[in-house]
């Protein structure tokens, strides 16, 4: 079937800015912003994500609407490519100007030159997918995007309600199927059941742990997670959900959530932690984990993305050597916002080469793909496991030797199906944590003794306009507003093992700054002297940082 590009009809249709002169920017993941202000994109969006297909022959793209950590009066939507990985980063400023057209001839104009830039042939065909979370707004703006499929003649399949993550698993398997690297059967149902047989292999034959206890952050990973748990027995994985509330509003990533526990650095609400007790929280759309526990004296202890993102590479980096594949290169893939200890953990315990890239998944999986094997995670629990496909082969094809050698080749298999490799999951990045502990029959402080983190704090502060901070140095140095770098510096230089940063955020309207330190006291001074200097120097807004 060919469908060409009816012009009149997009233009005719088109669905103009809520409010006038709002400016649209495709940011660290996709769109975000008021859901109130969004319908105009969604439209939009439907139309990339046709002209993406058209592009790729036909190849199947996905829209995700969602606004993930962001509060409940927030959404947003990004699209997904062919192999599940984010858009090409090439397309963003397409996206921002197809966003920004707001009247039908500047739309035909952007359309257009995307078009011609492309050599698109407009008679191809377009497959699109689309999901969508548990926010209020998001009914809404799925018929906003079906609008913009509609116009530009895709073929639309709506997966309904879903984890991020899962919409990334179905794009991956509806283009591979058929395939020699096919990914799986392309249905919700398809992800529970690779996922479960894959675990239950990778722990066969180990004691079971305790319960984990889950916080879905009142967001859609509850549901998902109560579904997926259905495909494995109690005495496989015993799993205790908590805030799971998708229904009263105002609830989503209230005071919980991976985004809150990671920056706040204390259990959510609704939790009754305990020494003994194993922790996790998800974010509100489910491609974030964090985990945590308190000690013996009830003080809380965070197991974050570098946490994970440690725990993954030693444990893989020993299933290669074991399974005598170690030709197999391993590598981690962090940014500026990994903790000290942790990279240094990797590059002087680990010995494994570790690079520091700009905040998003979309950098951090580009550098993984560098290595057979790319461990990438951000401090804030986003990441996953790459297998390059001549890695995935030599696991595949890899003789044993010895039993030994047998055993550790069948584990290191199930864990490539355990692990998502299209983005970070949360479910199935935790049943990655729980396979490694379960077979090093680990508790949470045990795994927590690789390394100490240097105390560290993240800040939000409110600017007049976020975009006059522009970065170098993977998002480590400011270039812009000038000189303002040199005076976090001169800060930075009192403390002892200081570090601090500061960039503007991808997803909400506020610049972050982070900051470490050898000592809580000094770490917290330290984040709220560099707050201060933005604030005071970088048109701050509302009341100003206050030493916490
Ligand atoms: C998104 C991105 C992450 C990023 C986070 C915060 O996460 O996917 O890679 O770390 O935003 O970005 P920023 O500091 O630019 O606001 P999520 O979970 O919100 O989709």
């Amino acid at each position: 079937m060919t469908m060409t590009l009816d012009y009149n009809a997009i233009k005719s249709n088109i669905i103009p800015h809520k409010v006038e002169g709002t400016k649209y920017a495709y940011g660290t993941a996709g769109f975000r912003t008021k859901a109130e202000l969004l319908d105009s994109v969604m439209y939009k969006v439907g139309i990339l994500a046709t002209l993406r297909s058209k592009k790729l022959n036909g190849a199947t793209i996905g829209v995700m609407i969602t606004a993930s950590h962001n509060p409940e009066e927030d959404n947003g939507v990004k699209l997904v490519d062919p192999r599940g990985e984010m858009l090409e980063q090439s397309w963003e400023s397409y996206a921002t100007k197809l966003a920004n057209a707001n009247d039908g001839d500047s739309l035909a104009e952007a359309i257009d030159q995307i078009v011609t830039a492309h050599e698109i042939n407009v008679e191809a065909r377009a497959a699109v997918i689309y999901a969508y979370d548990t926010r209020p707004s998001c009914p809404e703006l799925v018929k906003c995007l079906e609008q913009g499929l509609t116009v530009s003649g895709a073929e639309a399949t709506g997966f309904g309600l879903k984890t991020t993550p899962m919409l990334h698993y179905l794009v991956r398997c509806i283009n591979s199927a058929g395939t020699s690297d096919a990914y799986g059967e392309p249905t919700e149902e398809g992800y529970y059941k690779k996922l479960s047989e894959a675990f239950k292999v990778a722990v066969s034959g180990k004691p079971r742990l305790s319960t984990l206890h889950v916080d879905c952050a009142n967001g859609v990973g509850a549901p998902k997670l109560a579904e997926f748990a259905k495909h494995l027995p109690e005495d496989v994985l015993s799993l205790k959900i908590i805030n799971d509330d998708t229904h009263t509003q105002g609830k989503l990533n209230k005071d919980c959530g991976a985004d809150f526990v990671k920056t706040r650095q204390q259990a959510p609400l609704g939790s009754e932690i305990a020494p003994g007790d194993r922790y996790c929280s998800y974010d509100g759309d489910a491609d974030r984990i964090v985990f945590y526990y308190v000690d013996s004296n009830n003080v809380f202890k965070l197991l974050d993305g570098d946490k994970i993102a440690g725990l993954a590479a030693m444990f893989i980096m020993e299933l290669v050597q074991d399974a005598g594949i170690d030709t197999l290169k391993v590598g981690v893939v962090q940014t500026a916002y990994a903790n000290g200890s942790s990279t240094n953990y990797l590059t002087n315990v680990l010995k494994v080469p570790v690079s520091c890239v700009p905040t998003g998944v979309k950098h951090l999986h580009h550098e993984a793909e560098k290595y057979d094997i790319g461990v990438y995670f951000e401090a804030n629990g986003h990441g996953t496991v790459l297998f390059s496909p001549e890695a995935l082969n030599t696991i595949k094809t890899a003789e044993a030797k010895t039993p030994a050698q047998q055993q550790s080749i069948q584990q290191l298999q199930a864990v490539t199906d355990v692990i998502n490799q299209t983005v970070g999951d949360a479910i199935s990045d935790m049943l990655l944590v729980e396979t490694i502990l379960t077979n090093r029959e680990w508790s949470p402080e045990e795994w927590d003794q690789a390394y100490t983190d240097l105390p560290n704090r993240l800040v939000k502060v409110v600017v007049a306009d976020r975009t006059i901070f522009k970065t170098t140095n993977a998002e480590r140095e400011l270039v812009e507003p000038e000189g303002l770098q040199e005076k976090i510096n001169e800060h930075v230089a009192k403390y002892s093992q200081g570090r601090s940063f500061v960039r503007a955020s991808g997803t909400e309207d506020a610049v972050r700054v982070y900051a470490e330190a050898a000592t809580r006291s000094e770490c917290d001074e330290l984040a709220y002297k560099v707050s201060l200097l933005v604030y005071n120097e970088a048109g701050g807004v509302g009341k100003p940082p206050m030493m916490p």
